[in-house]
């Protein structure tokens, strides 16, 4: 059930243009136009927002674009890197949910639904979304926040560039009341002018007329149109189309080749993974690690498992079994467990053969952790140690509060839980996460 806005649009922007600037310093604060020679028959890609304040944007042709804009910097479009920017972004968004779906090249939505335990309330997530593309990929995305994919997808859109816009619930249609009717879905060139001739200038003005006046001029998808100017969309995020794997890595401040150490970071690193595969209703049939030892050399090994699981054990278990074997005798700088062959239960054949009162006790304890914050709820396992919180705030850097020490009786927790909630801090996947190494 939803019930605050749990979507999330994220869309990056000026993205080619923004990949060239960010590469060659020298473009930076100047207009750029992508898409090539200004004097071919091509059209423009993309346009820095130094362009746009030329009149240039997208689709235009290029020669146009050069007679509105003589002194931009007019390059040619290279596909291959940003496919590959845009694969580095997407990897970013898999971290916050698997309820990712990718849908053009530079925007995804994202449903968090499930993953405020982890990550805090969505705002919170659209923050760390926004910082994490930042400083890791060093391009600036706007994200939209809401209940429906419709009103996410305008938010991101109001703010541009660097933008970030929550609608709360139950004020859908009064934000999209006063916008111009082509920032609706939908609305091509053609309705728009049906609609003027009704006087229909807004969003507003379009919810404000009768449904059947609008199906009889323009067919009957007038009535979904109509629906999405009073912000009603019930289109769900799908998941499996872009979210491939869930994982989480720890590097740790000093390289270690304590069996016990490496053991708990496994078993961390499991429940963090295992929690947001529940969080996605996913189940995982691949279990991967990542041993990086203090010579830098990595090994990644992987293993499928029996059956389809979003329990943490199986995980756990297979990951020691597959780290074990790299770890003799070497320092380890970076430890990393990952899920992957994702799907839903329901594809997978699943529910017949599991115990359902296993399953009920798990769920019953990620209720908890949902009601009463991530550390409600510690494994034996993991208590007395108040570094390792796989529901912690900052599940990427999950023994960041090492340094505090073991906590004294009486004070359990109370500094690690200061330490671990680190608003804000852009987890690194992997190199140099540790602010104070
Ligand atoms: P958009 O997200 O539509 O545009 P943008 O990222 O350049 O600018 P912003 O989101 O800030 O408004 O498209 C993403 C990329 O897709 C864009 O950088 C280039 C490419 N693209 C084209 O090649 N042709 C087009 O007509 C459009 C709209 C985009
Ligand atoms: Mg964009
Ligand atoms: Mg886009």
């Amino acid at each position: 059930m939803r019930t605050g806005p749990t979507i999330l649009h994220v869309d990056l922007d000026a993205f080619f243009a923004a990949v060239e600037q960010r590469d060659r310093p020298e473009l930076r604060g100047r207009p750029v136009i992508v898409g090539g020679d200004p004097r071919a028959r091509g059209v423009v890609s993309a346009a820095s927002y130094e362009a746009r304040a030329f009149g240039v944007h997208s689709a235009m042709p290029l020669r146009t674009a050069a007679a509105l804009c003589p002194a931009g910097a007019f390059l040619p479009v290279d596909g291959a890197k940003y496919r590959r920017e845009s694969r580095r972004v997407m990897e970013i968004l898999g971290r916050f949910t698997p309820l990712l779906e990718q849908v053009s090249i530079d925007e995804a939505f994202l449903d968090v639904a499930g993953s405020e335990a982890l990550f805090g309330p969505p705002e919170e997530i659209a923050r760390r979304i926004k910082a994490a593309v930042r400083d890791e990929v060093g391009l600036t995305a706007s994200v939209g926040v809401a209940t429906t994919k419709l009103v996410a997808k305008v938010a991101s859109d109001l703010r541009k560039p660097d933008g970030l816009v929550v609608v709360p619930p139950g004020e859908e249609a009064a934000f999209l009341a006063p916008l111009p009717i082509r920032r609706l879905w939908g609305v091509g060139e053609q309705t728009r002018v049906v609609l003027a001739e009704h006087g229909v200038r807004t969003i507003g003005d379009l919810a404000a007329l009768p449904v059947d006046v609008l199906v009889r001029r323009l067919g009957a998808h007038a009535a979904t149109l109509h629906e999405r100017a009073r912000g009603i969309d019930s289109s769900p995020v799908t998941g499996d189309v872009a979210a491939k794997s869930v994982s989480h890595e720890h590097t740790f401040d000093v390289d270690t080749a304590d069996a016990e150490v490496i053991e708990r970071t496994l078993l961390a690193l499991s429940e963090g993974v295992a929690s947001r595969l529940r969080a996605g209703g996913v189940r995982a049939s691949t279990v991967a690690v990542k041993v990086r030892d203090s010579g830098f050399h990595t090994v990644t090994r992987q293993r499928t498992l029996p059956e389809p699981t979003d329990l943490a054990d199986p995980i756990f278990r297979t990951a020691l079994d597959l780290v074990r074997p790299e770890v003799r005798g070497r320092r380890i700088r970076l430890l990393g467990v990952g899920a992957h062959g994702l799907g839903e239960p329901a594809q997978m054949g699943l529910f017949a053969t599991e115990d359902p009162r296993r399953r009920r006790a798990v769920e019953a304890q990620d209720e908890i952790r949902r009601k009463y914050g991530s550390r409600a709820l510690t494994r034996a396992r993991l208590l007395g140690d108040p570094l390792a919180d796989p529901g912690g705030r900052d599940p990427l850097q999950p023994l960041r509060a090492r340094r505090v020490g073991r906590a004294r009786p009486g004070a359990e927790g109370l500094e690690g839980a200061g330490e671990a909630g680190g608003a804000g801090s852009a987890a690194r996947p992997d190199e140099e996460q540790g602010p104070e190494r």
